[in-house]
Formats: C-alpha cells, structure tokens, sequence
C-alpha cells in the first residue's frame, strides 16, 4: 500500500481524488491551509473528508510541518493554490507567495526527507490558463499561429474575436502541450513556475515529475460560496436564486468543461505511473462548447429554462476568448478517457446543487474587478 500525500487535498479535486485513492486502498494524507476564502471562516474540515484521512492543517510555507507530513509518503500530489484568475492580478504579493513560494517550500521539505523515504512520483497541477491566448489558425491557411491579446479598442467596439490583418476572423486550434506558453494572468504565471520548479528540481534530484494542465473542471463539490470560482458555480448559484445566467462578452466563447471525477481518474493515472519519465499532460474532456449553450443546458437541467442567459456585453481583462484542448498524449501516455459526457456530468452537478443550501448569487468579484479596473463595458442585458 502506497502513502500519497495531497497538498490542498481539502479542496474540490483534493476531496474527489482523496476518495477515489481511499477506495482503491490507498493511504492519503492530506495538507491544506483551509483557506477562508473557500471553506469559511471557521475552518472546519470538510465533511466528506472521512476520519480515515489524516489531514493536517498548514500553510506549505511551513516547511517544519511539510517535512512532518511528508513522513513516510511514496507520492506527493500538489493541488493547493490560490485560484482566482481576476483576484490575482491585484492581490498580487498574496497569489506568488502562496502559489510559488509555497512550492518551493514544498520542495525544500521534500529535499530534506528524501534521505530517509524518497518520494516515487510528484503530480502537479497545472492549468490551460498558461497558454494564455491559445493557438489559432485563418481561414485560407491551416498553419496554427499565435496571436496578441485583443486591444481593447476593439473589445470596447464589441468586437470579441480574433482577427487577421485582413480583419477576417481567425478559427481557434486545439491546445497541445507542445503550444506556446503566454500566461496572462498572476494565477497562470504562477502556476507556470510551479511547473517549471517541480521539473527542474524533480530532475536535478530523480525525481519523476508529471504536471497535469487543467481545463474548466467543474462537478459536485464545487465551491458554490467563493465568487472567484468557475462559471458554473456563479451560473449554478444565479439559476437557483431565480436568476438568469449572466454571459460576458457575447456568450459564444468556447470553453473544454471536464468533469471533477475525470480529473480525479488523471490524478490516479499520473500516480500509478511507473518509468522514470517526467512528463506535461492536457486533462480535458476534448470537447468545447460555446458558453451560451452550456448556460442554457444547465438551466434546462435545473428545471429553469425560462431563465434565458443574458449577454452583458461586458468583459474581463485577460480573459482568453476560447479554449480547445488536444488530449491526445494524456491518451497516449495515461490511457486516460474522459468517461462523463456534458450532460451525464451536469445532471450530476445538478443533483449536487440541489441538496445545497440556497448560495447567494453573488456578484462580489465582478464588483470587485470593476474597482479594480478589471472588468469593463456597459450591461447590455439583451438575450443571445
Ligand atoms: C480560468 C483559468 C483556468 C481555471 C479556471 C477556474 C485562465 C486563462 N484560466 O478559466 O485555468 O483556473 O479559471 O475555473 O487562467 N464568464 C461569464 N459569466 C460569469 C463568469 C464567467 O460569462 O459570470 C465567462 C468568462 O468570461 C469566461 C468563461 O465564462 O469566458 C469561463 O470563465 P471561468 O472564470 O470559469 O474560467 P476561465 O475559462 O477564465
């Protein structure tokens, strides 16, 4: 029996793979700050988090209580992180010290215990959001190009796509991991560090690195009281308030929406993984839908479809017009499959949301972005 220790194990992924390993006879420990931010105030462990899972409560800037969690570990899987795309870009200091600075604390400590129990493996979490822009191609000519970021001319003027120099709109390509790295957020440049310190530590001292890329998860347990969470939680959180989804720009960006149980099943596959190896995988369903048509088909699924999505025509800074991935080489190299489509995943995210107590349909963080200077554009509240 392996012990695997889950830095930020207490959170929506960390408590999906935490079950998932426990069923299939894993030990887990689990570190994790309990950040206010997501599980309240109180700090309490998450209920789902069973008396069966050793969890130790501590910023991974503590390296004196890493080093104590990391006795004994075969495999360490690094989810915490602070993950705000918008709030990172003004609590700046807050989103490097924890996100960098706490892996290279996590390193130190690993470094320290290697002598009396080397780690196996690490599995780190990384996210799309370091492709920044992505990868696009034009109409007459199939090469996949780069592009800069939309001016904001042309987002006030409401026109949202990417364009060539002709003005004609260029055609996203799907993301490899091959693809330029561009982050455009503190959040995925932080993250971007996190990867490149894993791999080049796990490499000066043996240690096998695999770095899994995320896209939109989403799925029960999502943090529903966190304004800075994913789309769905904000959407979910409206719909059942009897609010209609409100949709940025004009709705129709495409985005990959995995479900949490696939990214969990990644996690387990990463960490099964034998060879010497180190290797940097998209975790996706391989799949985009435009964001329009997720709003609609979940508040058909939650019984609201009179509640029509409304285009606000207002945007965030840095937000990434689409997002598609090529998952091939998780594939290749995991034999991973994404198994839960759209709709078999939403029915689930729904029935989740339907034993929550009522969130609040908070709009805190696009308040808080527009004082910062970050969400822009007039509410035009039309229908798609
Ligand atoms: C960001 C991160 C991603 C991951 C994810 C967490 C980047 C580029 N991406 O992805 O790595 O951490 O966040 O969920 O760093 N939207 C609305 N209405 C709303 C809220 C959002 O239309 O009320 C739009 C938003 O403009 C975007 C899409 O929904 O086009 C998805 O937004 P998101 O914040 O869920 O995730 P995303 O794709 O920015």
């Amino acid at each position: 029996m392996e012990r695997v220790l889950i830095t930020g194990g207490a959170g929506f992924i960390g408590r999906h793979l935490t079950r998932r390993l426990l069923d299939q006879g894993h030990a887990v420990r689990v570190i994790d700050s309990l950040l206010p931010q997501v599980h309240g105030s109180q700090g309490h462990k998450p209920t789902d988090l069973g008396p069966e899972v050793d969890l130790r409560i501590a910023d991974l800037r503590n390296t004196a209580a890493v080093v104590e969690a990391l006795r004994g570990v075969d495999v360490v899987v690094h989810l915490a992180a602070a993950v705000g795309v918008g709030q990172s870009m003004y609590r700046v200091a807050d989103y490097v010290g924890g996100n960098e600075l706490g892996t290279a604390s996590l390193w130190e400590a690993i470094l320290a215990s290697r002598v009396d129990h080397p780690l196996r493996r690490c599995v780190v979490a990384s996210t799309m959001g370091i492709y920044g822009e992505g990868v696009y191609r034009s109409a007459v000519d199939e090469t996949p190009r780069t592009v800069p970021p939309r001016q904001l001319g042309q987002l006030v003027a409401g026109d949202w796509e990417h364009r060539d120099a002709a003005g004609r709109q260029l055609v996203p390509f799907p993301l490899t991991e091959a693809s330029p790295v561009q982050p455009r957020s503190v959040y995925a440049l932080s993250k971007f560090q996190q990867e490149q310190l894993s791999r080049m530590l796990g490499d000066a001292y043996g240690i096998p690195v695999t770095t899994l890329r995320l896209f939109n998860v989403y799925g029960p347990g999502q943090a529903l009281a966190n304004p800075y969470a994913g789309v769905l939680a904000i959407f979910g959180a409206r719909l059942l308030n009897g609010l209609p989804p409100e949709l940025f720009e004009d709705g129709q960006q495409l985005r990959d929406f995995v479900h949490v149980t696939d990214v969990a099943r990644a996690f387990h596959l990463a960490i099964d993984q034998t060879g010497d190896a180190s290797t940097t995988l998209n975790i996706a369903s391989g799949s985009a839908i435009p964001l329009v048509d997720l709003a609609k088909r979940l508040a058909g699924q939650l019984g609201r479809p009179d509640l029509t999505p409304v285009v606000t025509g207002r945007y965030r800074s840095g937000d990434t017009r689409h997002s598609l991935a090529d998952i091939s080489a998780a594939q290749k190299v995991l034999g991973y499959h994404p198994e839960v489509d759209l709709h078999a995943g939403l029915s689930q995210f729904v029935q989740w949301l339907g034993q929550q107590p009522l969130p609040r349909a908070s709009s805190n963080a696009t308040a808080e972005l527009a004082v910062h200077g970050l969400m822009h554009g007039d509410s035009r509240t039309s229908p798609p």
